[in-house]
Protein backbone atom coordinates (compact mmCIF):
# COMPACT_ATOMS: atom_id res chain seq x y z
CA UNK A 1 0.00 0.00 0.00
CA UNK A 2 1.19 3.36 -0.52
CA UNK A 3 2.57 5.53 2.04
CA UNK A 4 0.65 8.73 2.91
CA UNK A 5 3.18 11.81 2.47
CA UNK A 6 2.17 15.44 3.77
CA UNK A 7 3.57 18.20 2.79
CA UNK A 8 3.92 21.08 5.94
CA UNK A 9 2.16 24.91 4.59
CA UNK A 10 4.50 26.67 2.97
CA UNK A 11 3.56 29.33 6.12
CA UNK A 12 4.74 26.11 8.30
CA UNK A 13 7.90 25.88 6.91
CA UNK A 14 9.08 29.01 6.81
CA UNK A 15 8.30 28.85 10.61
CA UNK A 16 10.09 25.60 11.15
CA UNK A 17 13.28 26.97 8.73
CA UNK A 18 13.43 30.42 9.76
CA UNK A 19 11.77 30.77 13.12
CA UNK A 20 9.25 33.48 11.93
CA UNK A 21 6.84 34.00 8.78
CA UNK A 22 5.49 37.41 8.10
CA UNK A 23 1.86 37.43 6.39
CA UNK A 24 1.24 41.20 4.04
CA UNK A 25 -1.84 42.92 4.43
CA UNK A 26 -3.89 40.56 6.50
CA UNK A 27 -6.55 43.11 7.05
CA UNK A 28 -9.23 45.22 4.85
CA UNK A 29 -8.86 48.90 5.62
CA UNK A 30 -12.10 48.98 7.40
CA UNK A 31 -11.26 46.74 10.01
CA UNK A 32 -7.85 48.36 10.27
CA UNK A 33 -9.55 51.72 10.69
CA UNK A 34 -11.92 50.29 13.37
CA UNK A 35 -9.12 48.23 15.47
CA UNK A 36 -6.63 51.17 14.75
CA UNK A 37 -9.25 53.74 16.62
CA UNK A 38 -10.59 51.25 19.43
CA UNK A 39 -6.42 50.38 19.87
CA UNK A 40 -5.68 54.04 20.16
CA UNK A 41 -8.39 55.01 22.79
CA UNK A 42 -7.28 52.08 24.67
CA UNK A 43 -3.86 53.21 24.85
CA UNK A 44 -4.75 56.84 25.45
CA UNK A 45 -6.20 55.06 28.78
CA UNK A 46 -3.72 52.84 29.47
CA UNK A 47 -1.16 56.49 29.87
CA UNK A 48 -3.36 58.34 31.70
CA UNK A 49 -3.44 55.81 34.87
CA UNK A 50 -7.18 54.68 33.29
CA UNK A 51 -6.60 51.10 32.39
CA UNK A 52 -4.63 49.39 34.92
CA UNK A 53 -3.23 46.07 32.57
CA UNK A 54 0.28 47.53 31.35
CA UNK A 55 3.75 46.96 30.39
CA UNK A 56 5.79 49.87 31.79
CA UNK A 57 9.04 51.21 30.88
CA UNK A 58 12.18 50.01 32.95
CA UNK A 59 10.77 46.47 33.39
CA UNK A 60 10.49 43.69 30.88
CA UNK A 61 8.90 40.91 32.20
CA UNK A 62 5.88 40.14 33.76
CA UNK A 63 4.41 40.37 36.74
CA UNK A 64 4.04 44.80 36.07
CA UNK A 65 2.60 47.56 38.61
CA UNK A 66 -0.56 48.99 37.53
CA UNK A 67 0.06 52.62 36.98
CA UNK A 68 2.83 54.47 34.92
CA UNK A 69 5.73 55.45 36.13
CA UNK A 70 5.94 58.48 37.91
CA UNK A 71 9.39 59.89 36.20
CA UNK A 72 6.89 60.02 32.70
CA UNK A 73 8.91 57.09 30.97
CA UNK A 74 5.40 55.70 30.00
CA UNK A 75 4.44 52.14 28.79
CA UNK A 76 5.31 49.91 26.12
CA UNK A 77 2.32 47.45 26.50
CA UNK A 78 -1.32 47.15 26.79
CA UNK A 79 -2.56 44.08 28.34
CA UNK A 80 -5.68 41.93 27.61
CA UNK A 81 -7.51 43.21 24.98
CA UNK A 82 -9.84 40.52 25.90
CA UNK A 83 -10.89 41.81 29.36
CA UNK A 84 -14.38 41.32 30.22
CA UNK A 85 -13.80 45.10 31.78
CA UNK A 86 -12.63 46.71 28.85
CA UNK A 87 -14.59 50.22 28.68
CA UNK A 88 -16.59 50.53 25.52
CA UNK A 89 -13.52 52.25 23.34
CA UNK A 90 -15.55 53.47 20.06
CA UNK A 91 -18.33 55.69 19.15
CA UNK A 92 -21.52 54.58 19.25
CA UNK A 93 -21.70 53.89 15.32
CA UNK A 94 -18.76 51.80 15.22
CA UNK A 95 -17.62 48.32 16.35
CA UNK A 96 -16.56 48.84 20.01
CA UNK A 97 -14.82 46.81 22.13
CA UNK A 98 -15.65 43.76 20.47
CA UNK A 99 -13.25 44.66 16.91
CA UNK A 100 -10.68 42.99 19.20
CA UNK A 101 -12.84 40.30 20.28
CA UNK A 102 -13.48 39.66 16.74
CA UNK A 103 -9.97 39.79 15.88
CA UNK A 104 -8.66 37.44 17.97
CA UNK A 105 -10.77 34.77 16.76
CA UNK A 106 -11.35 35.81 13.26
CA UNK A 107 -10.94 32.75 10.68
CA UNK A 108 -7.79 34.93 9.27
CA UNK A 109 -5.96 34.49 12.72
CA UNK A 110 -7.22 31.03 13.31
CA UNK A 111 -6.68 29.17 9.80
CA UNK A 112 -3.06 30.57 10.18
CA UNK A 113 -2.92 29.26 13.29
CA UNK A 114 -4.15 25.43 12.50
CA UNK A 115 -1.26 25.90 9.58
CA UNK A 116 1.61 26.19 11.98
CA UNK A 117 0.28 24.01 14.54
CA UNK A 118 0.51 20.31 14.63
CA UNK A 119 -0.74 18.84 11.30
CA UNK A 120 -4.70 18.06 11.22
CA UNK A 121 -5.27 20.80 14.16
CA UNK A 122 -9.07 21.23 13.81
CA UNK A 123 -11.18 24.20 15.93
CA UNK A 124 -11.43 21.56 18.53
CA UNK A 125 -8.19 22.02 19.58
CA UNK A 126 -6.88 25.41 19.55
CA UNK A 127 -7.06 26.92 22.94
CA UNK A 128 -7.64 31.09 23.99
CA UNK A 129 -4.10 32.30 25.45
CA UNK A 130 -2.60 35.51 25.59
CA UNK A 131 -4.27 39.13 23.69
CA UNK A 132 -2.10 42.39 24.15
CA UNK A 133 -0.64 45.42 22.90
CA UNK A 134 2.82 46.64 22.17
CA UNK A 135 2.87 50.40 22.35
CA UNK A 136 5.36 53.50 22.03
CA UNK A 137 6.98 54.45 24.61
CA UNK A 138 7.44 58.02 26.22
CA UNK A 139 11.28 57.53 26.40
CA UNK A 140 13.75 55.54 24.33
CA UNK A 141 13.45 51.68 25.71
CA UNK A 142 14.59 48.27 24.48
CA UNK A 143 14.23 44.80 25.86
CA UNK A 144 17.46 42.37 26.29
CA UNK A 145 18.22 39.83 23.73
CA UNK A 146 16.01 36.78 25.39
CA UNK A 147 13.95 33.50 25.03
CA UNK A 148 10.47 34.64 26.44
CA UNK A 149 10.59 30.85 27.91
CA UNK A 150 14.23 29.82 28.44
CA UNK A 151 16.30 32.19 30.82
CA UNK A 152 19.26 33.71 29.76
CA UNK A 153 21.22 32.05 32.77
CA UNK A 154 20.33 28.22 31.15
CA UNK A 155 23.29 26.44 29.91
CA UNK A 156 23.76 25.53 26.31
CA UNK A 157 22.65 21.59 27.25
CA UNK A 158 19.66 23.31 29.34
CA UNK A 159 18.69 25.30 26.08
CA UNK A 160 18.87 22.02 24.10
CA UNK A 161 17.06 20.63 26.39
CA UNK A 162 13.83 23.24 26.57
CA UNK A 163 13.77 24.29 22.98
CA UNK A 164 11.61 22.23 21.04
CA UNK A 165 14.31 20.12 18.40
CA UNK A 166 14.49 19.17 15.61
CA UNK A 167 12.49 22.24 14.43
CA UNK A 168 10.08 19.93 12.45
CA UNK A 169 8.53 18.64 15.89
CA UNK A 170 5.10 19.95 16.31
CA UNK A 171 4.84 22.78 18.35
CA UNK A 172 1.82 23.38 20.56
CA UNK A 173 1.25 27.47 20.25
CA UNK A 174 1.88 30.27 17.63
CA UNK A 175 2.37 33.43 18.77
CA UNK A 176 1.86 36.84 16.47
CA UNK A 177 2.71 40.22 16.19
CA UNK A 178 0.19 42.33 14.06
CA UNK A 179 1.23 45.93 13.46
CA UNK A 180 -1.83 48.25 12.91
CA UNK A 181 0.38 51.38 11.38
CA UNK A 182 3.23 51.44 8.69
CA UNK A 183 6.65 50.46 9.34
CA UNK A 184 6.88 48.61 12.82
CA UNK A 185 10.87 47.77 13.37
CA UNK A 186 10.79 46.77 16.83
CA UNK A 187 11.40 42.82 16.78
CA UNK A 188 14.71 42.43 16.28
CA UNK A 189 15.36 38.60 15.82
CA UNK A 190 18.31 36.30 14.56
CA UNK A 191 16.82 33.95 12.25
CA UNK A 192 17.15 29.99 13.08
CA UNK A 193 17.93 30.47 16.66
CA UNK A 194 14.98 28.76 17.94
CA UNK A 195 16.60 25.06 16.42
CA UNK A 196 20.01 25.71 18.46
CA UNK A 197 21.68 26.64 21.61
CA UNK A 198 22.99 30.55 21.74
CA UNK A 199 26.89 30.51 20.27
CA UNK A 200 29.49 31.26 22.35
CA UNK A 201 29.82 34.65 20.95
CA UNK A 202 25.85 35.48 21.48
CA UNK A 203 26.65 34.42 24.87
CA UNK A 204 29.40 36.33 25.43
CA UNK A 205 27.43 39.82 23.93
CA UNK A 206 26.15 42.41 25.58
CA UNK A 207 22.11 42.04 26.81
CA UNK A 208 21.34 44.97 24.58
CA UNK A 209 23.54 44.15 21.74
CA UNK A 210 22.48 46.31 19.19
CA UNK A 211 24.32 44.37 16.38
CA UNK A 212 24.00 40.53 16.98
CA UNK A 213 25.71 38.49 14.06
CA UNK A 214 22.76 37.37 11.68
CA UNK A 215 20.19 39.69 13.41
CA UNK A 216 17.10 40.97 11.45
CA UNK A 217 14.83 43.21 11.89
CA UNK A 218 11.25 42.30 11.32
CA UNK A 219 9.44 45.09 8.75
CA UNK A 220 5.96 45.12 9.33
CA UNK A 221 3.36 48.23 7.47
CA UNK A 222 -0.38 48.31 8.56
CA UNK A 223 -1.70 44.61 8.18
CA UNK A 224 0.94 42.85 8.11
CA UNK A 225 1.67 39.86 10.71
CA UNK A 226 4.38 38.37 11.50
CA UNK A 227 3.80 34.64 13.51
CA UNK A 228 6.87 33.61 15.63
CA UNK A 229 8.57 31.09 18.00
CA UNK A 230 8.98 32.66 21.14
CA UNK A 231 12.01 30.60 21.73
CA UNK A 232 13.89 32.09 18.81
CA UNK A 233 16.53 34.57 20.54
CA UNK A 234 14.85 38.01 19.75
CA UNK A 235 14.16 41.82 21.46
CA UNK A 236 12.09 44.93 20.74
CA UNK A 237 13.54 48.20 20.78
CA UNK A 238 11.44 51.08 21.14
CA UNK A 239 11.64 54.67 19.95
CA UNK A 240 9.58 57.52 21.98
CA UNK A 241 9.85 58.95 18.67
CA UNK A 242 7.79 56.50 16.40
CA UNK A 243 4.37 55.75 17.33
CA UNK A 244 3.65 51.59 17.15
CA UNK A 245 0.34 50.15 17.71
CA UNK A 246 1.01 46.00 17.57
CA UNK A 247 -1.14 43.76 18.09
CA UNK A 248 0.42 40.92 20.26
CA UNK A 249 -1.31 37.22 20.78
CA UNK A 250 -1.08 33.63 20.78
CA UNK A 251 -3.03 30.99 20.25
CA UNK A 252 -2.76 27.23 21.57
CA UNK A 253 -2.91 23.80 20.85
CA UNK A 254 -4.75 21.57 23.47
CA UNK A 255 -2.47 18.90 23.46
CA UNK A 256 0.22 21.46 25.28
CA UNK A 257 -2.23 22.43 28.09
CA UNK A 258 -1.10 19.61 30.31
CA UNK A 259 2.61 21.08 30.08
CA UNK A 260 3.35 22.93 33.18
CA UNK A 261 5.60 25.19 30.92
CA UNK A 262 3.41 26.52 28.47
CA UNK A 263 0.34 27.12 31.49
CA UNK A 264 3.07 29.10 33.38
CA UNK A 265 3.74 31.12 29.73
CA UNK A 266 -0.02 32.23 29.52
CA UNK A 267 -1.18 31.92 33.34
CA UNK A 268 1.75 34.11 34.90
CA UNK A 269 0.07 37.50 32.86
CA UNK A 270 -3.09 36.88 35.02
CA UNK A 271 -6.04 36.05 32.29
CA UNK A 272 -7.04 33.06 34.74
CA UNK A 273 -8.57 36.10 36.78
CA UNK A 274 -11.44 36.87 34.25
CA UNK A 275 -11.26 34.99 31.07
CA UNK A 276 -14.87 32.79 32.85
CA UNK A 277 -16.37 36.36 32.55
CA UNK A 278 -15.58 36.99 29.11
CA UNK A 279 -19.06 37.57 26.54
CA UNK A 280 -18.54 36.24 23.61
CA UNK A 281 -22.29 36.57 22.79
CA UNK A 282 -20.44 39.60 19.45
CA UNK A 283 -19.14 36.65 17.58
CA UNK A 284 -22.88 35.40 17.34
CA UNK A 285 -23.21 37.83 14.59
CA UNK A 286 -21.16 35.71 12.41
CA UNK A 287 -23.03 32.64 13.23
CA UNK A 288 -23.15 30.54 16.49
CA UNK A 289 -20.48 28.37 14.75
CA UNK A 290 -17.98 31.39 15.45
CA UNK A 291 -19.16 31.86 19.31
CA UNK A 292 -19.14 28.11 20.02
CA UNK A 293 -15.24 27.70 18.78
CA UNK A 294 -14.66 31.15 21.18
CA UNK A 295 -16.80 29.19 23.82
CA UNK A 296 -14.56 26.03 23.39
CA UNK A 297 -11.36 27.46 22.84
CA UNK A 298 -11.70 29.38 26.23
CA UNK A 299 -12.70 26.03 27.98
CA UNK A 300 -9.50 24.51 27.31
CA UNK A 301 -7.61 27.38 28.98
CA UNK A 302 -10.00 27.46 31.75
CA UNK A 303 -9.14 23.66 31.97
CA UNK A 304 -5.40 24.30 31.50
CA UNK A 305 -5.92 27.01 34.21
CA UNK A 306 -7.09 24.04 37.17
CA UNK A 307 -4.88 21.65 35.76
CA UNK A 308 -1.81 24.01 36.82
CA UNK A 309 -2.49 25.68 40.12
CA UNK A 310 0.39 28.83 41.08
CA UNK A 311 2.33 28.26 37.97
CA UNK A 312 5.23 31.52 38.90
CA UNK A 313 6.87 33.16 35.84
CA UNK A 314 8.57 32.71 33.26
CA UNK A 315 11.76 34.79 33.75
CA UNK A 316 12.79 37.52 36.26
CA UNK A 317 13.34 41.46 35.40
O1 LIG B 1 8.21 44.16 20.97
C1 LIG B 1 8.21 43.06 20.46
O2 LIG B 1 7.75 42.83 19.34
C2 LIG B 1 8.82 41.90 21.21
C3 LIG B 1 8.21 41.72 22.55
C4 LIG B 1 8.90 40.69 23.36
O3 LIG B 1 9.97 40.25 23.03
C5 LIG B 1 8.29 40.21 24.58
O4 LIG B 1 7.17 40.63 24.92
O5 LIG B 1 8.93 39.37 25.26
Amino acid sequence: MAQKTSYPSPLLRELQENGFTVIRSLLTPSELTTLRSAADSLTALARAGSWPYIRTVGKQFPPWPSSPPADGSGIWGVQHLLHPDLPPLLPQDMESKNAFLKLYFSPSILSIAKQLLPEGTTDDDLVMELFNMLVRPDKEFALSWHRDDIPATASAEEERQRLVLPATEPRYHTQWNLSLVDNDTSLVLVPKSHTRPRTDEERAADPFEPDMPGQLVVELNAGDVAFYDNNILHRGVYSCRKERTTLHGSVGHVAGTSSGKRARNVLQHGVGEWVERCDFSALGERGEEARERAEGMRERLVRMGRENKDVGFSLDG
